[in-house]
This record gives structure tokens, C-alpha cells and sequence, in this order.
């Protein structure tokens, strides 16, 4: 009898103890879950699901592993970045989260910004379609400001260089806008995986007020559209974390294709399982430009 009550208590546990995901408790959740994890989730770990996309973050190293997010071109009605829209926000769903203040100084000395994985130019839109949008001045939906919020959580915050990275003409820059303005401009939609990784755990750069922030030694962006097959058009790239600003040729973004299957090997993580392992293998093993290079001028 003993035993029962203890399986009973274990099992209750585990149906609705901290082993499940936000995406499993409430069908909203799960909905937004499906819409941003492009074709299931690259691991098993606990993530936070927000109206613009999905996050893994990392309680200990202070930075989010990945972020996934929908682009659509309604999404990228965004407001201007001003005021309460700019301002970097505390994730009050995480433990010890991070505040904006401990990137202070990290501009200066180290040329990092504060980087977003979600960018900021994709949590626009009418989300919740009441034909109302968000506004710097005027009339504003405040349910699509608090998807703005969100995306300027510290949680879904990085350090990245700005100079030759993420700033205007660096190699992160570029890839956002160039999905952006020549891909979803015409596709209407597609899919990203942003996310960061760490060479060697042993010799991690950490930074901020308190020394306990991590900085990424790579990045990567898995691209993903719909094409005419059964399985889908992805590109990734996989980004040194180095300023490239005096080097013009390294500027091509394009030089920095890897296939699926290589950063698969180098993250640990494995994307795409909701295909079949013989279908992951169609897509995954090499790199296929061919149904982006309409987008290649
Ligand atoms: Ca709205
Ligand atoms: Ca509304
Ligand atoms: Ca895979």
C-alpha cells in the first residue's frame, strides 16, 4: 500500500511538477510553442514560451542557448526603438535574472553590445489580430507592446560585439536584413533558430558588473522556408564571434554556410526531429543554396 501512495505521489509529480514545459500547460502557449519551433525543439530542455518566440535560456552562464521565432512581414511592423520601447527589461520568469545595467561599461571596454537573439525588428504586428497595432504617440495595443516587452527581456540578451557583428555592415547585421528585406519580403514568411556556442567550457569569457555573464565564441542562425518538397529549405550560418570591420571580403555572409549536420556535430543539439531521420538526412548532410539564390543578388 506503501509503495502505491509513493508511485501515486511520484507520478502526480510528474504530470504536473517542473518536468513539464510551459508549452505543455495551457493551449495558448502551445500554440505560439508550434508557431516558432520550426519543425520540434533541438532539445529536451525547459524553455520560455513568449508571443514572438521561444527560449532556452541558460540559468548559469546568464545568456540565452537559442531562440526561435516566426518572421512574418506583419511582424516586422514594428514601431520606432524609442523610448518604452527600447528599454531592456527583467525577465521575471527566470532565476537570478540579468539586469540591464550589468552590461554597463561593456560598451566601452570591450565593444560588446547588448545583443538581441530574437531582433528587435520581428516582435511587431497585430498578434492578436483587433486590427490595432502598436504606436510610439498614438493609439497603441497594449497587448502587442507586451510582446515588445518581451522581446526585450534580458533573457533573450547576449553579448555581441557591435562593431563588424551585429552593428550596421557586420556579419549578424547583415544576415538579419538580408532574411528580412530580400527573403521574407517576398516568401511573406520564414523561420530562425539564433543561438550561441562556447568552444571549450573550461576557458569561457565572462563579463558584466559581477563577472558571471558568458560570451559566446560562435553564433549561428539556422534559416528555415517552405519550399515545394516534403521536407524544408534551411540555411545555416556559423559566425567566429570577431569584429570584421576591416575586413570587406569577410563581409559575405555567405562564405559562412555550414550544413545542418555540422552544427549539429559542433552544438549537441539536433534540430529538425519531427522529420524523419531518413528525411533529416535529405536536408541536413550538405549545404543546398539552390532555393535561396533568387535572394543571393
Ligand atoms: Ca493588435
Ligand atoms: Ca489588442
Ligand atoms: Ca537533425
Amino acid at each position: 500500500m506503501k509503495r502505491y501512495i509513493l508511485f501515486t505521489i511520484s507520478l502526480t509529480f510528474y504530470v504536473f511538477g517542473n518536468t513539464q514545459t510551459f508549452a505543455e500547460r495551457d493551449s495558448t502557449k502551445r500554440a505560439l510553442y508550434s508557431e516558432h519551433v520550426f519543425g520540434g525543439q533541438p532539445d529536451g530542455d525547459t524553455i520560455l514560451v513568449r508571443n514572438a518566440y521561444v527560449v532556452n535560456y541558460n540559468t548559469e552562464l546568464r545568456i540565452p542557448n537559442w531562440c526561435a521565432y516566426h518572421i512574418t512581414s506583419d511582424y516586422m511592423n514594428t514601431p520606432e526603438r524609442e523610448s518604452r520601447f527600447k528599454r531592456f527589461r527583467v525577465d521575471p520568469d527566470v532565476q537570478n535574472p540579468v539586469s540591464e545595467d550589468e552590461y554597463n561599461g561593456l560598451f566601452s571596454s570591450k565593444g560588446y553590445a547588448r545583443g538581441h537573439y530574437a531582433p528587435y525588428k520581428i516582435l511587431g504586428g497585430d498578434r492578436d489580430n483587433d486590427g490595432i497595432y502598436t504606436s510610439l504617440n498614438g493609439e497603441s495595443d497594449e497587448d502587442d507592446e507586451k510582446t515588445i516587452f518581451e522581446g526585450n527581456y534580458m533573457s533573450n540578451i547576449v553579448p555581441q560585439l557591435h562593431s563588424g557583428f551585429n552593428g550596421i555592415g557586420g556579419l549578424w547585421f547583415k544576415t538579419e536584413r538580408w532574411v528580412q528585406d530580400d527573403v521574407v519580403s517576398d516568401t511573406l514568411e520564414a523561420w530562425e533558430f539564433s543561438g550561441g556556442l562556447i568552444h571549450d567550457d573550461r576557458n569561457i569569457e565572462m563579463v558584466g558588473e559581477n563577472n558571471d555573464i558568458a560570451v559566446p565564441d560562435m553564433f549561428y542562425k539556422v534559416v528555415i522556408k517552405e519550399g515545394g518538397n516534403d521536407y524544408p529549405d534551411v540555411l545555416v550560418f556559423l559566425f567566429p564571434h570577431y569584429d570584421t570591420k576591416e575586413d570587406i571580403e569577410e563581409k559575405n555572409i555567405f562564405q559562412y554556410l555550414v550544413s545542418v549536420d555540422y552544427l549539429e556535430a559542433i552544438s549537441g543539439l539536433n534540430f529538425f526531429t519531427d522529420y524523419s531521420k531518413a528525411v533529416q538526412m535529405t536536408f541536413e548532410s550538405s549545404v543546398d543554396i539552390t532555393p535561396w539564390t533568387i535572394f543571393m543578388k
